[in-house]
């Protein structure tokens, strides 16, 4: 084994750390960008838990009520009881952890280090343009209609597309369902967000983070704002993840049977910023493999976005200009991640 390494010579981190025990140079952080691993078991609150038991029932308007206050004060929430059978979730985990311990040569069929492709296995973030690398491996599905996307997935692992299209369709049904909930938060029809998407998009990723031996150098994912509408996120048992809150990093310790949602820059858009996309940070450890599984659920490219006509008054001018999320999504990912959020540069 190398004692040190300057350049990473593998295009998988998940094939690079077992020949390395430092963080090679291009994955290292300016001194002042560099994550404080002292929050990381912090045992401050965290973000709300909201138990979705009973939403289709008598306890809607108290449910809703919850999801505007985590909304606004958050962004960010978790869900319990929220329908997704256990069996479902199961074989998602497992057959992303078995696709990311195919031999290299298998997994690297799916690679390709071009954004605008709909299925790919890719690492960091988008390596054309940024200057400093993340530690991840990434594996990026487009999910919505499934039909127009299923045979470009992995067919290896062998249930792989049979496990991860049964997942993405249950997260569709939780999606429309959470978009009803943010859409009645709101004061909307309960329709409203679902009809401001155009005819959706599902897009998913599996994140890999390998172990890293010098994390306090490095970010999973650094600093950003998600571009979509929501995010439903599945993590396994390592932490990681952390909520910027008031000014401090929380920490969304891994709960069993939950999912974290968030608010991203779309809706902040429809709601003409009573809501918040906000900032969020991966963390890697030099221990354990984390991996962490979001449903990124959008606008399609050609819808047009807007804050509601609702919201907008003479006391609440409208924040935003119009734009498709095309528009929205190339510049996402050119930008680069970044806690200068994208939405900014949509301001009216
Ligand atoms: O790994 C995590 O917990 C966060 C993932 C994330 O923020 C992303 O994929 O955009």
């Amino acid at each position: 084994m190398a004692t040190t390494t300057t350049i990473a010579t593998k295009p998988l981190l998940t094939d690079l750390v077992s020949t390395i025990d430092r963080v090679p140079s291009n994955f290292i952080r300016p001194l002042a960008d560099r994550p404080n691993l002292h929050q990381l078991h912090s045992s401050s609150p965290s973000i709300p838990i909201i138990d979705l038991h009973d939403f289709d029932g008598p306890s809607r308007s108290r449910i809703v009520q919850h999801i505007a206050h985590a909304c606004q004060h958050y962004g960010f929430f978790q869900i319990v009881n929220h329908g997704i059978p256990e069996e479902v979730v199961r074989k998602m985990v497992n057959v992303s952890k078995e696709f990311f311990a195919l031999p290299e040569s298998e997994r690297l069929k799916n690679y390709s280090d071009d954004p605008s492709k709909t299925t790919r296995l890719s690492t960091s973030f988008n390596i054309k343009t940024e200057k400093v690398s993340n530690w991840r491996d990434f594996l990026r599905l487009h999910c919505h209609p499934l039909e127009d996307y299923i045979l470009e997935w992995p067919s290896n692992p062998p249930s792989f597309r049979e496990d991860v299209a049964e997942y993405s369709r249950k997260m569709r049904g939780l999606s429309l369902k959470l978009l009803e909930g943010i859409s009645e938060s709101l004061g909307l029809e309960r329709d409203y967000v679902e009809k401001a998407l155009g005819k959706h998009g599902q897009h998913m990723a599996v994140n890999y983070y390998p172990p890293c031996p010098e994390p306090e150098l490095t970010y999973g994912l650094p600093p950003h704002a998600d571009p979509n509408a929501i995010t439903i996120l599945l993590q396994n048992e390592v932490p990681g993840l952390q909520v910027l809150h008031q000014g401090n990093w929380l920490s969304v310790n891994p709960v069993p049977n939950t999912f974290i949602v968030n608010i991203g820059d779309q809706i902040q858009v429809i709601s003409n910023d009573r809501y918040k996309s906000v900032l969020h940070r991966a963390l890697v450890n030099c221990e354990k493999e984390r991996m962490s599984i979001p449903t990124f659920y959008c606008p399609s490219p050609d819808a047009t976005i807007k804050p509601a006509p609702q919201l907008v008054d003479s006391d609440h001018p409208a924040q935003y200009k119009d734009f498709t999320y095309r528009e929205y999504y190339d510049k996402f990912w050119n930008r680069g991640l970044s806690k200068e959020t994208c939405v900014d540069m949509f301001k009216a």
